[in-house]
Formats: C-alpha cells, structure tokens, sequence
C-alpha cells in the first residue's frame, strides 16, 4: 500500500490512514465526513502561482504496491513512480515556461513547425487510448485483502488459502456489455474479478455476478457477445439486451435461458457492487497436500446482503448518475465503510463422471443449488483503498482464470477451456504486447524468473548470458521446482479413450429444468420485476416473431410466466410443448425476506430555513454514528441557518437531489417552492402550472422514494409534507414522530430489509 511497508499489515494501514485523514482535516467542518471530496486540500479560489510539490493523494487512495517488473518488493518506489518537483517539464524533464501558446512568428503569425513542445503534446494526447475491453469494458476497482480462515486447508494446498494468511488484492467490477463510457446501472450481468498477489504468484478468480453463464462451450462465445451487442449497422441499442439481436438468438439457443432469468430477475441490476454476490461459475479441481483432489464452486458472499435496485430508479440512475456503481464504491470506501465478502466453496466428490445428484459439473448453464451442497466459508475479502490512478490501474488491470497457484487446478469445463485461451489473446491486444504481467496493477508479489525476453513495452532490465534452458553460462539458473519445492504440477488427471468429435455431453441437453427452479425460487415480488423485465425487454423489440419464439421458450418454464409476459405485449401464450421439470425450488437464490447491515447506506434529510436545526444536527450526527452517510438536501447549496452559532452545511440542493442517490428519506422541513422551482430553470420543478404549497421538487423526490418502496420518515413537524405529496402515513414503511432519534431507528430497522416489500403490488 501506498507509502508503507508492502509486508505489513494491510487493514491496519487502511485504518492509520482513516485516522490520519479525522486528524488532518477540519473537524469542525461536518461536510468533511462526506466522501466525494476530489482531492486532498480544499483549492483555494484564486489560480495559485507558487510552485509546489504535487499533493499527495487522498487518504482512501492507493497506488498498486511497490513491486518491480520481477515481482520484487522495492522500498520507497511508489513516490518514484508517480510524477514530482514542483515545475511542469516536457516528457524529458526539461523544465517549460509555457504550454498555452503554440510557437509562433508574432502573436498573430503562423504557428512553427519548430514547436517540438506542442508536437509532443499533442502527439502523447492522441496516443492517450488503449482499446477497450471488447466485454466487462465498463468497471470500477478497489485494493483490499483477503485473509483466509484456514478452513479450505483439508482441500488445497493453496499457500494463500492456509489460516490467517493476508494476501493483498485488487478487485475489478464491470458491466458486459456496455461501452467504456456507458452508465452503470443497464440491466446486465456483472464482473466481479479478484487479483490475488499471493506468495506463490498471481492467482486470478474472475467472476460474475450471476451464477451459471450463457453458453457450455467456449466456441460459442463471440455468437452471444455480437447478439447482445448493439445491432452493427446503427450500433445502437448501447449497455441492453432490450433489442432483436439478443432475443433472436437466445429464444434459438436456450441454452442461454438460464443466465437470461437470472438478469431479467432483479440481479441484472445490483444497488450497488458492494452488495452482490460473485460466482465463478465452474467447476473448479482442489488438490492438497496428500494429492486428494475436491471439485468446487466458489462463490462470493457480500456482507452487505445482495440487493438490487428497482427497474425506474436503474433507469433514472442511468441519466442522472451514469456513474453511480463506481461512485458508490468510491465513497464508501472512501468514509471507511468498507465492503467486504466471504469467499465460500461448495465441495463435491471427484468422481470419474463429475456429477453432482444428478447435475452435471461440466456444465455451467447449471448451478448447484446451496440447499444440496452449503456454501463453506473459507476467507474474508475486504476492499479498503481507492485506485490512484484509474487508467494505470483499473484500465491496465489483466486478469486471466488460467493464472493459477498451486492447489487449484481446471476442470474439462468447455467453456473454461475457451476461456483459458482467450484471456492473454484480450491482452495482447488491449495492452499493446506480451509484457503486461510488468505493468504495476499486475506484478506478481513473487520473485519472477521466467526466461521470457524483450518484447514492446519492456521494463525490465535482464542480465545473465542464457536464457534458455539447460545451460551452463548461467550457472544452470533458473532451475525447475518440483512439487515440494511449490512448482505447479497439473493434477494428473484421467482422460477417457474417446473418438474426436464436435459435440456435447448427453445431459448438456437439457435448458429448462433449472430456469424453471430459478423461477420457482423466486418471491411473489421478485416474480413481478421479473415479468416486467420480460414485457420491457420484448416490448423493445421490432419483430413479432422474436417476440412469439421467445413466448414458446417461457411456456416451457412455467405458464403463469409465459401468460404474464405475452399479457403484456398483447400477444397470446402459447401451451408449453411438453410436462414442465419437476425441480425442487432453492429459497437461497432469493433475494427477499433477510435482514442486513446497513453500514454504508445513505440517507437524505429534507431541510430548509423553517427547520428545527437541533433536530437535523441530531438526526445527521446519530447517522454517522451508525456508520450511514447522511446528505442534507435544501433549497439551496450552502449552509442552512447561515447566521446562527452552528449552521448545517447542504450536501444536495433541490436542483441536484435526485431520490435514486438515497436509500432512505427524512424529511425535516415543510418547503415553499424555492427560486429556481420553475420549469425553465429546472424543469423537474414544473408541476404542470399548478402552484404547489411545496417545491414540486420534494414531491418528485418523496413520490419516486415511495414508489421504489424506500423506507421515510418525516417529523411530526413536517409532516404537512407527506401529506401534500399524497403519501399516507400510516403505509407500510413510513414513520412519523415527534422524536427524530425513534424515526431514525425506525427507518434504519426497516433499511435492513432493504426495501419496504410490501409495498410492491403482487397480483398471483
Ligand atoms: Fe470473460 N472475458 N469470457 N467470462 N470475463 C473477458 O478479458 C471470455 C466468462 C469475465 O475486469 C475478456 O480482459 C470468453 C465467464 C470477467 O478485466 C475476454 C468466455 C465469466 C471479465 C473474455 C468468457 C467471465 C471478463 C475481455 C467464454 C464468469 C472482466 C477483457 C469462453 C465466470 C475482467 C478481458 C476485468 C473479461 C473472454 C466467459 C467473467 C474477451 C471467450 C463464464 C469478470 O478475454
């Protein structure tokens, strides 16, 4: 970590700098506890002219870790690899007196060809790209640690894996399909990869949000992505799977279904990449120390619970804040809540025909349902530092499921196979050649020896006269490891006399069973968002007979399903075409009914000039107290009760608020329509030419929050607000009192559900 020892202990470094920064700041300014701040010192308003040293980065903030390019430790690296000196030069260090004005004869004349300054400016800007990822091109990144809990030792031999071990990590979350540029919250399945820095070499658990995938073999690959893809003439739509393209071929290739439910469930749109589930969706083989060999699943347990959001706010969230996952990620992290998952297994014999009751491991369209096999708990994840520098960092991060330690081993998963080969093909390409494992964000933290020489972009600097093997020049280095001495050796696994053929196994066959128990798992509200997902995503579509062939796909999951959806695009369902599976549900894959922490949520408080100010202050202190973020919204940006001894700075004004950043709302105010509440000026104020008694713009907020089954609250003193808006208070969900503290709790309570379920409508 940045400025630290790489070898001491990285929670307790995340901790100092948290310390650090409520000492270092103005703690009698409140908003000092609000994350977003962009960099360490408040600027000052006028242009500053002294030269300087750069500042240091913010306290959440940290670079990759000082490696060399041969997994080496280097003290003190970090400052050396980041710029300094207090003087803009050119990229040889050659100090500059100007970078505004291009050289030219006379103020007015032609510009020079002579200008090397600003042919070398330019030149670098042009060049500022790499290319995109062709999938997961959109994400967002934090450092963390992973301690291990020992209990996965019976299992694998994986050093990183034995108790209490603490190994470094960087972990990548992305969209799929979306450009570089593309909003957070499109309804899609989620990256969720892990670079594990562990003493044995980079180990890579490169997940998804979503527990099976699209397709069983790796060839199929490049036909889902150009499906989903925008359509290649118009290339739109962009960041959806609401077009024909997609729906045209996985009503043709059902073996899509699978993953297809879990994404037109509630999954497809996270809250937050704080609170989802990982699952690296094959099967994998453990070996330990005696060679025994263990298939298992990995998953990825958040400790925030898995929650989602609902499908208007997903949508308002993509206009109002396109950036609202990485955000939200940033800021919690930065205010030191930070995000952690257990990493769990499900384990399973290795028998000779890898088959779990019945369900084939091979397969990943198929999931092993927890109730079969539980989740074990074998480490803790926690992410406790922001990247410095995106591009370096998350932009240049490689990750690759064949970069393996020993005690973890492939399985003849099809799809992996596919896999394993294309992750360094991505690389070459994005990353500009085969050193890439050299880039700061992926060096190993493991001594590196590996006779691979020159290449573009190589940093390293070799000596020695043979690298190649046997030699004697070199003294024979390096020499082989074998299994004790931690080389990895391929579990030697048996593989059947078979003829070469293009085809599956029997039971790859069968695409219906298991979106069938996904469905039948579902609660009553999550079976609604689902429909709704289904009558948007079809509705989107221009060919009917997409539409009619997707019908006959839903009819063989279940017929309420399939009648609902075909209801909705006014198209009549079709009868299943044979006896629908006869599977047993999995309560696990629902998200509804448990109660979570609620470290890290956010809550807006409504307030203006008629506000009892002690209340809010309370109210806002008492949040923080309960590890939340409380943002206080009024009319205005600046400080409410300016003239009094303790004013309440504003975080939000009505102009900027939007009910998708909150995930509760108080209300301590009864607001008149501000200044700007006309349409010209913000046009989410114009209340159809009526006067309302409040800013149009509380309603908007409270109506939205109530309708996306957010909890509220309001003191008894504002209640008028409620009341104008149309919410009653005696709903599901809603708090009103005289004691902001009781509203508080209240609210917070109801927060640990996450939503207010039973405001939903349900209609089976
Ligand atoms: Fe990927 N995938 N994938 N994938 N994948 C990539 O690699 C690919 C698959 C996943 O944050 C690419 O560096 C093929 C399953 C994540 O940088 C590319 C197949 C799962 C990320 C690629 C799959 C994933 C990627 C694009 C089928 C979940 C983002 C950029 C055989 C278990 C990692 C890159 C990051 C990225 C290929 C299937 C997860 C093109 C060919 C299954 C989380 O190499």
């Amino acid at each position: 970590m940045q400025d630290s020892d790489p070898k001491s202990h990285p929670i307790k470094a995340a901790v100092d700098k948290v310390t650090d920064k409520v000492t270092d700041e103005d703690e009698q300014d409140p908003a000092a506890n609000i994350p977003g701040r962009p960099t360490k010192e408040p600027p000052s308003v006028e242009e500053p002219t002294e030269p300087r040293e750069p500042l240091p980065p913010k306290h959440d903030q940290s670079p990759p870790d000082p490696y060399t390019a041969t997994g080496r430790p280097v003290e003190g690296l970090d400052k050396a690899r980041s710029q300094g000196g207090p003087y803009l030069t050119n990229a040889q260090g050659t100090r500059l007196p100007d970078s505004d004005h291009s050289l030219k004869a006379g103020p007015r004349g032609p510009v020079l060809l002579q200008d090397h300054h600003l042919r070398e400016k330019i030149m670098h800007f042009d060049q500022e790209r790499i290319p995109e990822r062709v999938v997961h091109a959109r994400g967002a990144a934090a450092h963390g640690v992973f301690k291990a809990y020992g209990t996965a030792e019976n299992v694998t031999k994986a050093a990183f894996l034995r108790k209490d071990v603490e190994t470094p990590v960087f972990t990548r979350f992305s969209t799929v399909v979306g450009s570089r540029g593309s909003m957070d919250t499109a309804r899609d399945t989620r990256g969720f990869a892990t670079k594990f820095y562990t003493s044995e070499g980079v180990y890579d658990l490169v997940a998804n949000n979503i527990g099976v995938f699209f397709i069983q073999d790796g060839i199929k690959f490049p036909d889902v992505v150009h499906a989903v893809k925008p359509h290649p003439d118009r290339e739109i739509p962009q960041a959806q799977s609401a077009h024909d393209t997609f729906w045209d071929f996985m009503s043709l290739h059902t073996e899509a279904l699978h993953h297809t439910m879990w994404f037109m469930a509630d999954r497809g749109i996270p809250r937050s990449y704080r609170m989802m589930e990982g699952f690296a969706v094959h099967t994998w083989r453990l070996v330990n120390d005696r060679g025994e060999t263990t298939l298992v699943k990995f998953h990825w347990k958040p400790k925030a619970g898995v929650h989602s959001l609902v499908w208007e706010e997903a949508q308002i969230i993509g206009g109002a804040d396109p950036d609202f996952h990485r955000r939200d990620l940033a800021d919690a992290i930065e205010a030191g809540a930070y995000p952690e998952w257990e990493l769990g297994i499900q384990t399973f014999p290795d028998t000779p025909e890898q088959t779990f009751e019945g369900i084939d491991l091979l397969d990943s369209t198929k999931i092993v349902p927890e109730e079969l096999a539980p989740v074990q708990p074998i480490g803790l994840l926690t992410l406790n530092a922001n990247p410095s520098n995106y591009f370096a960092e998350t932009e240049q991060v490689a990750f690759h499921p064949g970069h393996l330690v020993p005690g973890i081993d492939v399985t003849d998963d099809p799809l992996l196979a596919g896999r394993l080969f294309s992750y360094l093909d991505t690389q070459l390409m994005r990353l500009g050649g085969p050193n890439f494992a050299q880039l700061p964000i992926n060096r190993p933290h493991a001594p590196v020896n590996d006779m691979l020489r020159d290449g573009m972009h190589q940093t390293a600097v070799h000596k020695g006269a043979a690298p190649y093997k046997p030699n004697s020049l070199d003294g024979g280095c390096p020499f082989f490891a074998g299994e004790d001495e931690g080389g990895y050796v391929e579990v030697p696994t048996q593989v059947e006399a078979a003829k070469k053929v293009r085809e599956a196994p029997e039971s790859f066959a069968d695409h219906f069973s298991q979106p069938r128990l996904f469905w039948l798992s579902m609660s009553a509200v999550e079976r609604e968002h689902t429909i709704a997902a289904f009558v948007f995503e079809l509705g989107k579509c221009y060919e009917n007979a997409v539409k009619e062939r997707t019908l006959k796909v839903l009819a063989d999951v279940d017929p309420y399903l399939c009648e609902q959806v075909a209801e909705g695009l006014g198209l009549p369902a079709p009868e299943a075409t044979g006896e629908l599976a006869d599977v047993r549900p999995s309560p696990a894959l629902s998200q509804v009914g448990k109660k979570w922490p609620t470290k890290g949520r956010i809550i807006g408080i409504i307030a203006d000039d008629s506000s009892d100010l002690s209340a809010v202050r309370t109210l806002r202190d008492k949040i923080f107290e309960g590890d939340m973020v409380p943002l206080v919204v009024a009319p205005t940006g600046g400080k409410i009760g300016a003239d009094s001894d303790d004013p309440v700075v504003v975080q939000r004004t009505f102009v900027t608020a939007r009910s998708i950043e909150f995930d509760a709302l108080i209300v301590a105010g009864v607001p008149d329509q501000a200044d700007d509440a006309y349409a010209n000026r913000d046009s989410k104020a114009w209340s159809g030419g009526t006067e309302a008694s409040i800013d149009p713009r509380v309603l908007l907020l409270l109506t939205e929050a109530y309708r996306h089954a957010k909890p509220l609250g309001s003191l008894s003193s504002a209640r008028q607000t409620f009341d104008v808006a149309g919410i009653p208070v005696d709903a599901p969900g809603v708090s009103v009192g005289q004691d902001g503290e009781n509203v508080l709790r209240e609210i917070v309570d109801l927060l640990g559900y996450h939503r207010v379920w039973e405001r939903f409508p349900t209609y089976a």
